[in-house]
């Protein structure tokens, strides 16, 4: 049954402070980077919680939740996840790319080594759960679980931001290893690897730019 409550939580703002608040977190979130060099100064234990508590409130497929944040800090774990997904990006960079995916990724300059996973304080490996498996055995079936946990991540990149960390989208590709390592069970697929920490004080990002206003959207 159905249960509600007042929106108590809901704060409306006067247009002139909407659209002040509107543009601080634009630019706020488009001076965000993907880094993919990092110091290996620890981070507080706390931010990376309260950044995940950020995540697990996304809106999601009839409020399941089906997220599994694992958040990796162990050198020994850090020094597999980085071995088995190196061997991935081997495969990847030196056979099972095409081309045209090789092409799409010149600009960014990446390539099958991945130190950052060894070095950063933070790999926070992100499960999309595809049903709920109950005590008892039963299984409950989640919906929309890729959008869901899409928008997840997506809070959670901006969390991290917004506290002042960096972080990297990593998707060594398959990512069966994560399961293994990790002893998380099947029904758990890996959706991302994020790496966070601060960055490398001679941290340098690619000169690319982001596609305008009036290439992403439409005003009917
Ligand atoms: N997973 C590889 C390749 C890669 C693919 C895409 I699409 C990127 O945007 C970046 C990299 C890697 O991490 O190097």
């Amino acid at each position: 049954m159905a249960k509600f409550l007042p929106l108590s939580a809901y704060v409306e703002y006067p247009p002139e402070e909407m659209i002040r608040r509107a543009a601080a977190f634009k630019s706020e979130m488009t001076r965000r980077r993907t880094v993919r060099q990092f110091s290996d100064r620890a981070v507080p234990r706390g931010v990376i919680e309260d950044c995940l508590i950020t995540a697990g409130s996304a809106p999601s497929g009839a409020n399941l939740q089906p997220w599994h944040f694992v958040v990796v800090s162990d050198a020994a774990i850090k020094a597999r996840i980085r071995e088995a997904a190196e061997r991935e990006e081997r495969a990847f960079y030196h056979g099972r790319a095409p081309r045209e995916w090789l092409d799409a990724l010149a600009s960014l300059g990446t390539d099958e080594n991945k130190p950052y996973l060894e070095r950063a304080p933070c790999l926070i490996v992100i499960f999309a759960k595809t049903f709920e498996l109950l005590p008892d055995g039963r299984k409950v079936k989640n919906y929309y679980v890729s959008e869901s946990v899409g928008i997840a991540t997506g809070l959670l990149i901006a969390a991290l931001h917004h506290a002042g960390l960096v972080s990297l989208t990593h998707t060594p590709s398959p990512m069966g290893f994560l399961n293994e390592i990790l002893n998380r069970p099947k029904h758990e697929r890996a959706f991302l690897l994020l790496v966070a920490g601060y960055p490398a004080e001679d941290a340098a990002v690619p000169d690319i730019g982001r596609k305008s206003l009036d290439e992403i959207a439409t005003f009917g």
